[in-house]
């Protein structure tokens, strides 16, 4: 090596820590730093049952569940970036399509001509690809653009659930005919030509008992990812972007067709939506949007009595310290009553320590109508993830708390490799710098964030986790995105199925601990929104209780089973349980039985 060549590398080194420094500058640092302690000590699914509680064990080749997510390829001027701009479109969300009361899996796929999959639940712990002959498989057609992931509700309230699918490109609706197919009902939708979306969420805005649609943008929506007019398509800074797509809320008219009235509800907003959830989190009967943003601030949508929002996520403390969000999901974790959010972001050990965020309500602010919220992902245990994506809570073993699993790994290129060094020189730069594809540096076939492990935290009934990741289940390393958790076989646990990028999803069945009781709940909206997303069911058992939000959409690119599941550790008996429906109707059944799925039809 010369010394020309030797001084060069000295100065990129020294350019890049520089870079470093100022791209953690205003993210959350912290001093003494310990990776969570990653000792296989129950290695055996018994101890895992007698230390946790539960174990997961990987079925998916049982399963008959052979779908390969593979990611976009896109106009060429992004080849040198395109593992990076291709990252996401694994996704899962779970729907009961046919009424048979069995949970079945619907899958996309992100690269044109590929196939979304939508698996029927066989009941014998196998399910089969239905998606062609249901006509939901082939929505990635030249032209169109290619699945991000996909929402299920009753939009027409017809008592079978319809299929939203969103896209980089044309956003596609499918009626569910009875269960036995899906009609493209696009056309007369009158939704956007083209969206580039990672999120979307069935919710009831304004309780009317129909189903409205809010849609969130990632890339600007006049950008054509294949056919690019300009390469000047990034973020214009990695702290605060305003230059992403634009978010839309959609009224349903109630004859098939959806109002644009993004503008008039205040929702007009253009950060890079990767996240979002829909509930009432201050109690006013009105369901509020929370949205988790990359490269910027997170925000708070208050539904302001059904008629517009306020965006409050700076006073409600979560619209700080500028982030990368990119998971949305609620949870009681302390048995309040109240939601916690878990956003997810990117910690990178020794580079970029933006630790994942739990906020935790605290009630409202003096004079105020809604909560202020504080992170307490660090004492919690929940703070440092990965390149952490999808994250879902659920009881999963059982005990009546609250667990956590999150997905974990950005792109796993060549082992060894690091493109964390070279994405420094673009991230330091200015406005003109970033914002343009051309000078982001070429990957070359290089990993940034990827072989990491996903995690299982476990709730230990005072909202402290404890990583047991290495312990419940052979943990996945590959690029995984979108988590849901289902009862996928009736049996009272919460099994969980992971999208992975670029490759084979894994679906994990649960086995809990028998001696841990459990209780759920399907319910069917009548005046509220047959799917009755949005209800509220809180239960109430052994001095204890919990509040769950029925959601259209939650997670990164995901949907979890519309049934509530509860877990209830040693307790046989349950006092109450009370369903807040999105009518205003309050609906308590007294002493409901345990060990069973409760169908409760809303009373009128
Ligand atoms: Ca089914
Ligand atoms: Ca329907
Ligand atoms: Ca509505
Ligand atoms: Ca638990």
């Amino acid at each position: 090596m010369s010394t020309n060549q030797g001084n060069k590398i000295v100065i990129q080194v020294l350019i890049a820590i520089f870079f470093m420094v100022l791209l953690v500058i205003p993210m959350f640092l912290k001093k003494n730093i310990v990776s969570p302690p990653h000792e296989n000590k129950y290695s055996n699914a018994k101890m895992a049952l007698e230390y946790f509680g539960f174990y997961l064990t990987d079925v998916t080749e049982k399963s008959g569940i052979q779908f390969i997510h593979k990611s976009p390829q896109l106009d060429p001027k992004l080849d040198h970036i395109l593992p990076q701009i291709a990252s996401m479109g694994a996704s899962v969300s779970v729907v009961d399509f046919d009424n048979d009361g069995w949970d079945d899996l619907y899958f996309t796929n992100s690269r044109i001509g590929e196939m979304n999959a939508l698996y029927h639940n066989e009941q014998d712990g196998s399910f089969k690809d239905v998606a062609g002959e249901t006509g939901i498989a082939d929505v990635n057609g030249q032209g169109s653009g290619v699945s991000m992931g996909a929402i299920w509700g009753d939009y027409d309230n017809d008592g079978f659930e319809d299929l939203f699918v969103y896209k980089w490109g044309k956003p596609e609706l499918f009626h569910n005919e009875n269960g036995n197919g899906f009609r493209n009902a696009t056309a007369e939708a009158g939704l956007p030509e083209w969206v580039n979306s990672n999120t979307a969420l069935w919710l009831d805005f304004d309780n009317d008992g129909l189903l409205d649609l809010f849609i969130g943008g990632y890339f600007r929506h006049d950008i054509n990812l294949w056919e690019l007019v300009s390469t000047v398509i990034m973020p214009e800074s990695f702290e605060y972007a305003n230059n992403g797509g634009r978010n839309y809320l959609f009224l349903n008219k109630g004859d098939g067709v959806f109002e644009d009235i993004t503008e008039q509800a205040g929702l007009s907003s253009t950060r890079w939506t990767l996240a979002a959830g829909a509930g009432d989190l201050n109690n006013d009967g009105f369901t509020d949007i929370v949205i988790a943003n990359d490269y910027g601030n997170d925000e708070l949508f208050i539904n302001e009595s059904g008629e517009k929002f306020k965006e409050i996520g700076k006073d409600a403390g979560i619209g700080f310290t500028p982030k990368s969000g990119m998971n949305m999901a609620f949870g009681d974790v302390s048995n309040t009553r109240h939601q916690s959010l878990y956003i997810s972001n990117i910690t990178e050990m020794g580079i970029l320590l933006q630790g994942n965020n739990l906020w935790k309500p605290k009630g409202p602010k003096k004079g105020t109508t809604f909560p202020k919220y504080s992170n307490i992902a660090r004492p919690s245990g929940v703070e440092l993830g990965g390149w952490s994506y999808g994250a879902q809570f659920g009881d999963l073993n059982n005990d009546g708390s609250l667990d956590l699993y999150v997905a974990n790994g950005f792109i796993s290129g060549i082992k060894g490799s690091s493109y964390w060094y070279d994405y420094s020189k673009v991230t330091g730069g200015n406005k003109a710098i970033i914002s343009d594809a051309v000078n982001w540096p070429a990957m070359e076939g290089k990993s940034q964030s990827g072989y990491q492990q996903n995690m299982v935290w476990l709730n230990d009934g005072n909202g402290n986790f404890l990583d047991a990741s290495f312990d419940v289940c052979n943990p996945a390393a590959l690029d995984s995105r979108s988590v849901v958790m289902a009862d996928l076989w009736n049996r009272g646990v919460l099994d969980v199925v992971v999208a992975n990028q670029n490759n084979q999803p894994l679906v994990y069945r649960n086995e809990v601990d028998p001696e841990n009781h459990w209780i759920a709940f399907k319910l069917e909206g009548a005046e509220s929104n047959k799917s009755a997303i949005g209800a509220m069911v809180s239960l109430y058992w052994n001095d204890v209780l919990q509040s769950q939000i029925i959601t259209g959409g939650i997670g990164f690119c995901s949907q979890n089973q519309r049934g509530i599941h509860f877990g209830l550790g040693k307790n046989q008996d349950v006092d109450k349980v009370e369903i807040k429906w999105p009518s205003g109707r309050v609906q308590i059944i007294e002493k409901p039985a345990t060990g069973k799925i409760h169908k409760v039809v809303e009373s009128i």
